[in-house]
C-alpha cells in the first residue's frame, strides 16, 4: 500500500479535487505504475462537463505514460523500470472480437466498468471507501494499478509526453487514417477539427501519402500548426456559415471535394459538414464523440446514389502491443512529430485551468508532468 495524489471527480459534471488517495499492490495480472505524464483529451473534458454519464468517484485521466514500478504475481519482473505507454481499452485477450483481432470493440475490456478486471479497485480514500479509475488506467495520479494488458512498452529514447500522448490522441488519430480509412497514396483529405485528434490524423494523412491535406477549424493557430505538420491547404470555419465552409473545403480539396473528411470534434454540425463535404464516392470518418443522445443527419437518396461512405472510427482501430511501439519508431525516426502538439506542460493541480483553456479551443495538447 502507498498513498498517492491524484485529481478525482465525485461524478461527471463536478469540479476536479486533487486528493490524498492510498493505491493497493498489484494483483495477479495487474502493473503497479508510477506515473510520467498525462494528456489532457477532450474525452476527459467530455467526463468533468458531464456530457458523459460516468460512475464516480473517478480518477481522472486516460491518455498516460509512466514507469513500471511492480508487478502482481506471475507476472514476469524483469520489466521493473521499463517506460511505457498505457492503453485506456485494456482488451481481455478472450472475447470474441479480441480474438478476431479487434480489441479495440473488446466485449469483456475492465475499462467498461473503471475498475480492474476482477471488478475492485486498487484506490480508496483515507476513510476507507473505494474510488474508481477512468477506463481502468485514470492516469491523472501520481501512480496508478492497472491491467497488464494496458501496458505497452516504450523503446528507449520516447520523452514521457510524447509515450502518453500515443495513449490516445496519437493512436486515435493517426490510425482513424491508416488503420480505419486505410486512406490510400495521392488521396485527398480533409481533417475538421485541429485538437490533438486532429492533427494526429493531419500526421496521419501525412504518413498515408495524402497528395492534399486540407486542415479546417475555426482558430487560425491551430490552423498553423497543422501547417508546419504537413497540411497544405486550409479553411477557417465559421460555425455561423456551414455552408461556406463545406464549399471552401471542396474548393481546396479540388476535384469536386476530398476523397476523405476526418470529423475530430464531436459536433453534430460538423459531422454534417464532414459528410456534406463528400464528392460522389467519398468517404468520412467520425472520430470526434459527441454528447451522448446527439444525432446528426444527411440527405439519403445522394449519399446513397453517390456511393458515399460513413466510418466511425474507435480508438482509430489500433492494437496498442502492435501499434504503439511502431507509433514511437516513426516519432523516433522524424517520421510523426508528436512533440510539437503539445504547447503547455503544467502540474496536477493546474488541470482545472487546463479544462477551461480546452473548453475554449484554446489548447493543442496540454500534459499534466509528474515528478519522480
Ligand atoms: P480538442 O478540444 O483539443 O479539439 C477540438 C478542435 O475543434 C479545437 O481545435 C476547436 O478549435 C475546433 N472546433 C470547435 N468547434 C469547431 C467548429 N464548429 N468548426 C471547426 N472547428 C471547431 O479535442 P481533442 O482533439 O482532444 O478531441 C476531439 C474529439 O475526439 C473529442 O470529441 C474527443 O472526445 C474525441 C476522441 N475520440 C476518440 C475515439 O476513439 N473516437 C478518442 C479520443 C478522443
Ligand atoms: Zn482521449
Amino acid at each position: 500500500m502507498r498513498e498517492i495524489q491524484a485529481a478525482v471527480i465525485e461524478r461527471a459534471g463536478q469540479p476536479t479535487t486533487i486528493e490524498t488517495l492510498r493505491l493497493d499492490d498489484p494483483r495477479p495480472g495487474e502493473v503497479l505504475v508510477r506515473m510520467t505524464a498525462s494528456g489532457v483529451c477532450h474525452s476527459d473534458l467530455h467526463v468533468r462537463d458531464g456530457h458523459w454519464e460516468r460512475p464516480g468517484p473517478i480518477v481522472m485521466g486516460h491518455e498516460g505514460a509512466g514507469v513500471i514500478e511492480a508487478v502482481g504475481e506471475g507476472l514476469d519482473p524483469r520489466v521493473v523500470g521499463r517506460p511505457v505507454a498505457l492503453s485506456w481499452y485494456a482488451p481481455c485477450l478472450r472475447c470474441r472480437e479480441c480474438q478476431r483481432g479487434r480489441q479495440w470493440l473488446c466485449t469483456a475490456s475492465p475499462a467498461l466498468r473503471h475498475a480492474q478486471a476482477d471488478g475492485t479497485t486498487r484506490l480508496s480514500r483515507p476513510d476507507g471507501s473505494p474510488v474508481l479509475a477512468y477506463l481502468s488506467i485514470g492516469t491523472m495520479a501520481s501512480a496508478q494499478v492497472v491491467p497488464a494488458t494496458a501496458v505497452v512498452p516504450m523503446p528507449d529514447g520516447v520523452p514521457p509526453e510524447v509515450a502518453a500522448l500515443i495513449g490516445c490522441g496519437v493512436a486515435t488519430g493517426v490510425g482513424a487514417v491508416t488503420r480505419t480509412a486505410r486512406v490510400p497514396a495521392g488521396s485527398t483529405v480533409a481533417v475538421i477539427g485541429l485538437g490533438g485528434v486532429g492533427l494526429s490524423c493531419v500526421m496521419g494523412a501525412v504518413l498515408a501519402g495524402a497528395r492534399r491535406i486540407v486542415a479546417v477549424d475555426v482558430n487560425r493557430a491551430k490552423i498553423d500548426l497543422a501547417g508546419t505538420l504537413g497540411a497544405t491547404h486550409w479553411v477557417q470555419a465559421d460555425p455561423e456559415t456551414p455552408r461556406r465552409t463545406i464549399d471552401a473545403i471542396r474548393e481546396a480539396a479540388g476535384d469536386g471535394g476530398p476523397d476523405f473528411v476526418f470529423e475530430a470534434i464531436g459536433l453534430p454540425a460538423t459531422i454534417e459538414q464532414a459528410i456534406g463535404a463528400l464528392p460522389p464516392g467519398g468517404t468520412a470518418v467520425l472520430v470526434g464523440l459527441t454528447r451522448f443522445g446527439q444525432s446528426a443527419s444527411f440527405e439519403a437518396f445522394p449519399f446513397v446514389d453517390g456511393g458515399r461512405r460513413i466510418l466511425g472510427s474507435n480508438y482509430g482501430s489500433s492494437v496498442a502491443a502492435v501499434d504503439f511501439p511502431a507509433l514511437a519508431e516513426a516519432y523516433l525516426a522524424g517520421r510523426l512529430p508528436v512533440d510539437r502538439l503539445i504547447d503547455r506542460r503544467l502540474a496536477l493541480p493546474e488541470l482545472e485551468d487546463a479544462f477551461d483553456r480546452l473548453r475554449d479551443g484554446q489548447a493543442a495538447r496540454q500534459v499534466v508532468m509528474f515528478q519522480a
